[in-house]
């Protein structure tokens, strides 16, 4: 049977389940793993707790890059402890200044046919050059730090079939938003996106990460380019000749879905406020003014990104009435660029150069002004991630960044005329100082693993009773982030190592009165519409609802990695079985879940009696056997104790 690119990878790494089967259950061999600080103080606690010596992956990273802002002792002190852990733990660290986990990992880690999961939902970024990358929550990745397989649904796949070559001043950005525009931000749940077609070739590694990292936000499970010449010099160029190797679909490869698109007809895109798929052309906001423009992220902070950046800036000067900030992916993009001059020429023009690292994005600096349009290179737009509540967000690429910056209006670029040249180097500047080698196992014994203040345990789930009685705590629409539920930005990333402080910001935006109702209820259950928890991994968004009672969400639909992170943390993830019954219930209502356990292990229906307006929904699950298994042991930590103990 020929098989689809997607299929080869997962057949070389599966350690059990049915590939037939979309939707069931597969359990994957782990090649490599990344983490970031801002998940990671948590994952690397959680691998604390599993009791293991050190990690057992071929490869696995320990990156520095979103809480880069030290405004107090809080960041630096997670910094320490994740390179204490490293250390000890036969992690590599990568150093705050190196770059974005995910542009450092293309760079200088990733491999294609391998698999690698992260603790940010932006992993599938590996992708790029032919990776299985998944973004999952930090526990995930301490098991499989541990050894331990990765648990996913068998993914349906869609085959992107691109033809022709981007026209001038259109670029990878303008490619992912419109599959964004086409798909919405639940058109990928459940699938792999697998690029192919006559298309690839014309595209390089960067674009093609470009395109990966975003399939982000279409709820995918991930998504992926096959590996080849191009793949090939891009390692040659990092010096990394030998961790290439060629993968494609096999011709006659079946697909579950096809879309053809045509990157000759495209034109420049942005997604306007607040959703990466409220998707526009750029044609159609001339003349809108613009206060801010960002230009970097894991999106779009490419050494290729820079220098068409830098060429449309060069000799120019950006228009007074915009805040233009620059952020390189990488200490290595940085570095090259001041070499080659091109840095010169962004400062000339009156950028702001920010350090290599998340910044803006994750809203650790750079919030606009009361009202202001800012236009970004990132790859999400939520409302109020910014930092500013009221700011409209658009998303974009370099190219009408750059444009936009000069004119201080929305700028379709092809109104620039001819488009500068820019020429990628046939040889990446390599120098790996900034990341620090684990210490020898018998020398790492007597390492002792540097803790902080800020740095409090982690709640705990408990074993699923029998029944459960408890409030509706919230009710809320469609598509609420992770961002909605536990937000981010400068004043509260530095707590992520302190859940009892970040239960006072759960879900501020949708009830800022949250944690008292919480608090009043005891126990709690949140209602949910479609699509719930999509964005980000962080499984904070999970931990901290567990801290203030919440234990069951109850919804129309869940995004992947936070239906994970729910099961993980212990917490019930259910489904209404009719989606009219979400209208029924009003926040405060009294719901009871009776004979749960039974009626989880029996396979069918869960019935939640509302008992204030003495009603029945039935409820639906889509839980595995392990994910059972998980919920009925209090969580994947005791229930990865406790399978370790039997074994
Ligand atoms: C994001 O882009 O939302 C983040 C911040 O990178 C998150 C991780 C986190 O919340 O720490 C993600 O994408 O998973
Ligand atoms: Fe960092 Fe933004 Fe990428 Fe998340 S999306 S990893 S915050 S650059």
């Amino acid at each position: 049977m020929p098989m689809n690119l997607t299929q080869k990878l997962i057949a070389s790494h599966l350690l059990e389940g049915d590939m037939q089967t979309p939707g069931s259950d597969i359990a994957l061999r782990i090649d490599q793993t990344l983490t970031q600080d801002a998940t990671g103080t948590m994952a690397y606690l959680e691998f604390e707790a599993m009791g293991c010596e050190r990690v057992k992956t071929e490869l696995s990273v320990a990156y520095v890059d979103h809480n880069t802002l030290q405004t107090g002792f809080e960041n630096a002190d997670d910094h320490r402890f994740i390179q204490s852990c490293a250390k000890k733990r036969g992690l590599l660290f990568s150093r705050p200044g190196n770059g974005i986990c995910h542009q450092v990992h293309l760079e200088r880690f990733g491999k294609p046919g391998k698999t690698l999961i992260g603790s940010d939902s932006h992993t599938p970024t590996g992708g790029g050059i032919g990776m299985l990358a998944m973004g999952a929550g930090g526990l995930d990745v301490a098991v499989a730090m541990g050894g331990g397989a990765y648990h996913i649904a068998m993914p349906q796949v869609t085959l992107i079939r691109l033809a022709g070559k981007l026209p001038a001043w259109v670029s990878a950005k303008d490619v992912i938003l419109e599959v964004l525009r086409r798909l919405t931000v639940k058109g990928g749940v459940g699938r792999v996106m697998e690029y192919g077609g006559a298309g690839v070739a014309s595209l390089s590694v960067p674009e093609r990460a470009t395109i990966t990292n975003m399939g982000a936000e279409l709820g995918a499970t991930t998504s992926v380019f096959p590996s080849d010449a191009t793949t090939q010099a891009f390692l040659a160029a990092q010096e990394r000749a030998a961790d290439w190797t060629p993968l494609a679909a096999d011709a006659g490869a079946v697909y579950d879905q096809v879309i053809e698109l045509d990157l000759s007809a495209l034109a420049p895109l942005t997604a306007a406020p607040h959703m990466p798929d409220n998707v526009k052309a750029v044609a159609s906001l001339g003349g809108v003014r613009v206060n801010q423009v960002c230009i970097g992220s894991c999106t779009n902070s490419s050494l290729q990104d820079m220098l068409k950046v830098a060429a449309i800036l060069r000799g120019k000067t950006v228009c007074p009435a915009v805040s233009l900030s620059i952020a390189p992916g990488s200490k290595q993009v940085l570095q090259m660029l001041a070499e080659n001059g091109a840095l010169g020429d962004l400062i000339a023009a009156g950028a702001r150069i920010l350090e290599s690292a998340c910044g803006p994005c994750i809203g650790m600096g750079q919030s606009p002004n009361s009202g202001g349009v800012s236009l970004r290179t990132f790859n999400r737009n939520f409302e109020g991630r910014s930092g500013t509540a009221d700011a409209q967000v658009y998303l974009v690429s370099p190219e009408t960044a750059a444009a936009s910056a000069l004119t201080g209006l929305f700028t379709d670029p092809r109104s620039l005329g001819v488009m500068p040249e820019i020429h990628l180097p046939a040889r990446y500047l390599v120098n790996d100082n900034m990341i620090i080698p684990p210490a020898a196992p018998r020398e790492a014994a007597a390492l002792e693993i540097q803790y902080g203040p800020n740095i409090k345990p982690f709640p705990k789930g408990e074993p699923l009773p029998e029944a459960l009685e408890a409030k509706a705590v919230l009710k809320v629409g469609d598509d609420i982030t992770t961002d909605h539920i536990m937000p981010a930005g400068a004043k509260i990333l530095p707590y992520r190592s302190n859940i009892p402080y970040l239960s006072k910001f759960c879900f501020a935006q949708c009830d800022p009165d949250f944690a008292a109702h919480c608090k009043e209820a005891g126990k709690g259950i949140v209602i949910g519409g479609a699509n719930y928890g999509q964005g980000s991994s962080r499984e904070h968004a999970a931990l901290v609802p567990l801290y203030l009672g919440v234990r069951a969400v109850v919804t129309k639909s869940f995004a992947r990695i936070h239906a994970a992170n729910l099961v993980n943390a212990g917490i019930l993830p259910l489904t209404f079985a009719d989606p009219a019954d979400y209208d029924k219930i009003e926040p405060g209502d009294a719901l009871a879940l009776q004979s749960i356990r039974a009626d989880l292990k029996a396979g069918g229906t869960v019935m939640m009696k509302n008992l204030t307006r003495g009603e029945s929904y039935p409820l639906r699950h889509s839980l595995t056997e392990r994910q059972l298994a998980i919920l009925l042991a209090g969580g994947l930590l005791d229930y990865t104790q406790s399978t370790i103990a039997n074994q």
